[in-house]
């Protein structure tokens, strides 16, 4: 009886990217330099969470912003307009940022000038979380907008991130959205996620989550 080869893509490819993942982390432990992989739907407000925080925190910290999208350079454009180095991935297609992608990025810069690494991931609640980047800390937003059951729906998203941000809580006094049930869920599914709301319009938020990241950041580094 002839034999049966199975050869399992999908196993395959998730154990590649993990080996390089975990080649990124080393770089990042050898350089003393805290990543952040920012997940999230279209427009929940990635490039204006990462743009917030950078406002806080760029006298303290010396920063970079790798950008994924499909197509355009509209938010590294976005980013530089800070004073801020950023290299954009442009995935032509490919709905993930991978481990491979981002070291590609990260050879774009002089590693020895940076303290935080934000890396702005496609805008998509699935993918993204099947992906380990080498991040330190894996952030995901869920803007007022998407609705509260989107924890029901893309739950892989919520169980791998260790931050949840709500954003756009300045919408909240003209939608359904409940807060309590969200954080009550999340809380389920993730015992160990912090959660912040927050609005990068307003600001509400945006301070305390900025001083907890920064505590973070010192956290690592000293430890290194
Ligand atoms: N009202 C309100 N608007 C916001 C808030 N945060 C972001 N926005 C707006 O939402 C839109 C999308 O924000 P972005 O920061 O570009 O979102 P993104 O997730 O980076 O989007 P993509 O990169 O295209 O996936 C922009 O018009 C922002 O000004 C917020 O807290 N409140
Ligand atoms: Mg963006």
């Amino acid at each position: 009886m002839c034999e049966i080869k199975i050869i399992d893509i999908k196993q395959n490819i998730l154990s590649e990217n993990k080996d390089q993942a975990n080649i990124i982390r080393q770089n990042l432990a050898l350089k003393n330099i805290f990543m952040v992989n920012v997940m999230a739907s279209p427009g929940a407000g990635k490039t204006s969470l990462i743009i917030e925080t950078i406002k806080r925190l760029k006298d303290k910290l010396r920063i970079a912003v790798v950008e994924g999208d499909i197509e355009s350079v509209v938010d590294s454009e976005k980013i530089i307009a800070q004073g801020i180095p950023a290299v954009q991935i442009r995935t032509g297609g490919a709905c993930h940022l991978d481990a491979p992608m981002v070291s590609a990025a990260m050879d774009q810069l002089n590693l020895d000038l940076y303290d935080l690494l934000f890396i702005e991931n496609i805008g998509n609640l699935v993918c993204p979380a099947e992906f380990d980047i080498g991040s330190d800390l894996q952030v995901m937003l869920l803007s007022i907008p998407e609705g509260d059951d989107k924890i029901l729906k893309y739950p892989l998203m919520f169980s791998v991130c260790d931050v949840l941000l709500v954003n756009k809580t300045d919408y909240l006094f003209m939608s359904d959205f409940n807060r309590e049930l969200l954080h009550r869920r999340a809380k389920e599914l993730n015992p160990g996620i912090k959660i912040f709301d927050i609005s990068c319009k307003t600001g509400e938020g945006v301070n305390d989550w900025s001083n907890w990241l920064m505590k973070k950041i010192e956290s690592k580094l000293t430890s290194l």
